[in-house]
């Protein structure tokens, strides 16, 4: 990992999903933040939509134990986690794959009417799960919302969280994804 920027990145998603805060990610950490995002939302946790999120982190958890758990001890280190990324995740596809459907099962926790996109209320909520305040998740928003549509629709959310994990330009808006660098809320 050459790039200080990205390290960084990775440095602030990986404390943020080590929900328990013990060094590594295992599953526990990342099905958890599944449903504290479900939580943060006031969604039953048995209606469809949070069961899609529960699954959708499970097969997450599947995919970062195959692809990120070097020494198989059935939980990812920090050390493996961006060493994963570098080798692994720098490949589009696989990315995609990858992050897809977490992405849009979150997603999909906004408004019903409007699947796939979030409002600033929705997003607020998102980024509270993730231990942002309120008013960087302010910032952020009107950063992302390039159109100034008042919403985050899926591809502007696709494109800002494409940035945040494989992005090296400082100025990239999707730099603001989860929060403030340095500033996980674990
Ligand atoms: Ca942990
Ligand atoms: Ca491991």
């Amino acid at each position: 990992m050459d790039n200080a920027l990205l390290q960084r990145k990775l440095n602030h998603a990986f404390a943020q999903m080590d929900l328990d805060g013990n060094g590594f990610i295992e599953k526990d950490d990342v099905v958890g933040m599944g449903l504290k995002t479900i939580e943060h939302f006031g969604i039953d946790r048995s209606a469809p939509r949070a069961e899609a999120v529960v699954s959708a982190f499970d097969r997450l958890w599947d995919e970062l134990a195959t692809t990120f758990d070097a020494d198989g001890d059935g939980r990812v280190s920090a050390e493996e986690y961006l060493s994963g990324f570098v080798s692994s995740l720098s490949d589009e596809s696989k990315y995609a794959d990858f992050f897809q459907p977490a992405v849009d099962a979150t997603l999909n926790l906004g408004g019903s009417t409007r699947e796939g996109t979030l409002n600033l209320v929705e997003w607020r909520t998102l980024q509270a799960a993730y231990g942002t305040a309120p008013e960087q998740a302010d910032e952020a928003f009107r950063l992302l919302d390039k159109d100034a549509s008042g919403l985050l629709t899926r591809d502007e959310l696709t494109a800002a969280i494409h940035q945040f994990y494989l992005g090296t330009d400082p100025e990239a808006p999707g730099n603001h994804f989860f929060g403030p660098l340095g500033t996980s809320a674990n």
